[in-house]
C-alpha cells in the first residue's frame, strides 16, 4: 500500500520530469542544428541549390523516434494517472463541500471542519462536490488537483505521510475572493487525530446522537430540519402528537420515550399516517446504549455552551466569514459586527427601502439574499436555503453577541 502512494507522487513527478527533460533536449538539438545549418548551407557556401528527392532512412528515423518518445510520455502519464485514480480500499473517507469561498470537510461521525485534519501514514479519500460553481481542490504537495462540480460527485485521494501542514488552494477561478479560498491539510499523529475528532465533539451542540443517526443510516430517510425525506422529519419529534395506524385503525399518540423506542426497534407495529411501512427494524442491530443516546438526542438533550458559540462555528463552517468580518471591517459583504437591529438601506425590487436588521430580515437575508440587497454591495451572496431553522437561530444568537 505504502508503495502505491509514494508512487502516486513520484509517478506524477517522473512523468513531469521525463516530458520536461525530453523537451529540453529537443530544444537544444533543434537550436544547435538550426545554427549549424545556417552556416553549413548558407548561399555563400552553396551557390547551386541541390534537389534532394526523398531519403528513406531519414523518413523512418523521424517517424519512429517521435513515436517512441510520445509513447514513453503516454506510458509515464498513464501510470501516474492510474496511481492518482486508484484509492486504496482501506482509505479514510472525508466529504468535501466547496462553496464560494471556503472548504468544508465532513468526517464519518458528522463532525465538520474548515481545515482538513488527517492522521499520519493514512490513505485519505475525498468525496467532493460543490454547492455553487465549479471549484478545484488543489494540494500541490500531494500532486492532486480535482474539480468540484455542483450536482456531481468527484473524488481524489492522497497518502498523508508524516505530521506536517500543507496548503490547499482553489485552482478554478470562482469569483472575487477566489484567491482567498485557502485552507490547510493538517497531518497529526493518530492519537491527536482521535482526540481532535472526538474530543471537540463534546463542544458541539449535537454530539453522539447525531453521529448515530448517520451511522445507522437514519439520516438517509429522516431529516433533522423539518423536511420530509422517505420518513417524517425527526425535528422536535419528542412528545409531538402523531397519527399512527395500528392494526388497521387510526389513532393519535404522543411520541414519548416508549413510542420512540417501539418506532425504532419495531417500526412495523405502528405506521405513521401518510407514510409507507419502509423502515427496517433495528431491534437486532442496535444495542440499548445506542438507542438511549438516540432517544436522548431526539429529546433535544443538548449540552450547555456559551451563547453564540454554535453560531460562530456555523459561520466559519458555512464560509460566511469569508465574506463577512466580525470586527467591523468590510470584506465582500457588510460586517456581522453590530448587525442585529442596525438600520439598513437596501434595494428591494429595484426600489430603495429603509429597514431594520431584525430577525425576520436576517432570516430572509440568509435564505434569500437576492430579495434585499444592501446599498453599496453586489448581489454576490449565494442563498443558504439548506441551513436549518435551528442553525439560523444559532447564527442570530451569535450576531447578538457581536454588538
Ligand atoms: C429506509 C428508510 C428509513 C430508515 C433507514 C429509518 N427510517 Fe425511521 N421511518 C421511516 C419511515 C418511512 C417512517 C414512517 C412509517 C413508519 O412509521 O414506519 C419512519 C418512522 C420513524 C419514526 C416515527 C416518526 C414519527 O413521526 O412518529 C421514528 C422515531 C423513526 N422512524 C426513527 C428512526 C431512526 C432512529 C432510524 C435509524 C436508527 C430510522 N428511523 C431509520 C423510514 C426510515
Ligand atoms: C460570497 C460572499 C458571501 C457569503 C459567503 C455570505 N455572504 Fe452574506 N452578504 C454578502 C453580500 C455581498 C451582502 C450584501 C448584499 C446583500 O444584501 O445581498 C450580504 C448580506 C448579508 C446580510 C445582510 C447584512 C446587512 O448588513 O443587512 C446578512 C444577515 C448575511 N449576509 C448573512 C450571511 C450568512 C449568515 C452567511 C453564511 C451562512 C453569509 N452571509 C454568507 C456576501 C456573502
Ligand atoms: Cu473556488
Amino acid at each position: 500500500m505504502e508503495n502505491s502512494v509514494i508512487d502516486a507522487v513520484s509517478k506524477v513527478d517522473t512523468a513531469f520530469q521525463f516530458i520536461f527533460g525530453v523537451s529540453f533536449v529537443i530544444l537544444f538539438l533543434i537550436t544547435a542544428v538550426t545554427i549549424y545549418f545556417l552556416f553549413r548551407y548558407s548561399s555563400k557556401r552553396n551557390p547551386e541549390p541541390a534537389d534532394i528527392d526523398g531519403n528513406l532512412t531519414a523518413e523512418i528515423i523521424w517517424t519512429v523516434v517521435p513515436i517512441i518518445i510520445v509513447g514513453a510520455m503516454f506510458w509515464y502519464g498513464w501510470t501516474g494517472f492510474k496511481a492518482l485514480r486508484e484509492a486504496p480500499a482501506d482509505s479514510y473517507n472525508v466529504k468535501v463541500t466547496a462553496r464560494m469561498w471556503s472548504w468544508k470537510f465532513e468526517y464519518p461521525n458528522g463532525k465538520t471542519s474548515d481545515k482538513l485534519y488527517v492522521p499520519v501514514e493514512t490513505p485519505v479519500k475525498l468525496d467532493m462536490t460543490s454547492v455553487d460553481v465549479i471549484h478545484s481542490f488543489y494540494v500541490p504537495a500531494f500532486r492532486i488537483k480535482m474539480d468540484t462540480v455542483p450536482g456531481m460527485q468527484t473524488y481524489t485521494w492522497f497518502m498523508s505521510g508524516e505530521p506536517a501542514e500543507y496548503d490547499i488552494q482553489c485552482a478554478e477561478y470562482c469569483g472575487v475572493r477566489h484567491s482567498y479560498m485557502l485552507s490547510k491539510v493538517i497531518v497529526v499523529t493518530k492519537d491527536e487525530f482521535d482526540k481532535w475528532l472526538n474530543g471537540d465533539q463534546q463542544a458541539q451542540a449535537e454530539p453522539e446522537g447525531k453521529a448515530l443517526l448517520a451511522k445507522y443510516g437514519c439520516a438517509d430517510c429522516h431529516s433533522m430540519d423539518g423536511s420530509v425525506l422517505v420518513g417524517p422529519s425527526l425535528k422536535d419529534i419528542y412528545n409531538r402528537d402523531t397519527v399512527i395506524i395500528e392494526n388497521g385503525a387510526e389513532k393519535t399518540v404522543k411520541a414519548d420515550e416508549a413510542y420512540l423506542k417501539e418506532a425504532i426497534y419495531d417500526p412495523s407495529t405502528q405506521i405513521v399516517k401518510g407514510y409507507d411501512d419502509m423502515m427496517p427494524p433495528f431491534k437486532d442491530e442496535m444495542p440499548k446504549a445506542d438507542l438511549e443516546k438516540i432517544i436522548g438526542y431526539l429529546k433535544g438533550g443538548e449540552k450547555a455552551e456559551k451563547p453564540g458559540e454554535r453560531g460562530a462555528k456555523i459561520a466559519d463552517n458555512e464560509g460566511c466569514t469569508g465574506c463577512h468580518s466580525t470586527d467591523g471591517s468590510i470584506i465582500v459583504g457588510p460586517s456581522f459586527k453590530g448587525l442585529l437591529d442596525r438600520p439598513v438601506t437596501a434595494l428591494h425590487n429595484g426600489k430603495k427601502v429603509e429597514l431594520t436588521a431584525n430577525i425576520q430580515y436576517i432570516i430572509s437575508s440568509i435564505k434569500n439574499p437576492g430579495e434585499y440587497i444592501v446599498e453599496g454591495y453586489d448581489e454576490s451572496m449565494p442563498p443558504y436555503d439548506s441551513l436549518s431553522d435551528k442553525d439560523i437561530q444559532a447564527l442570530i444568537e451569535y450576531f447578538g453577541t457581536l454588538r
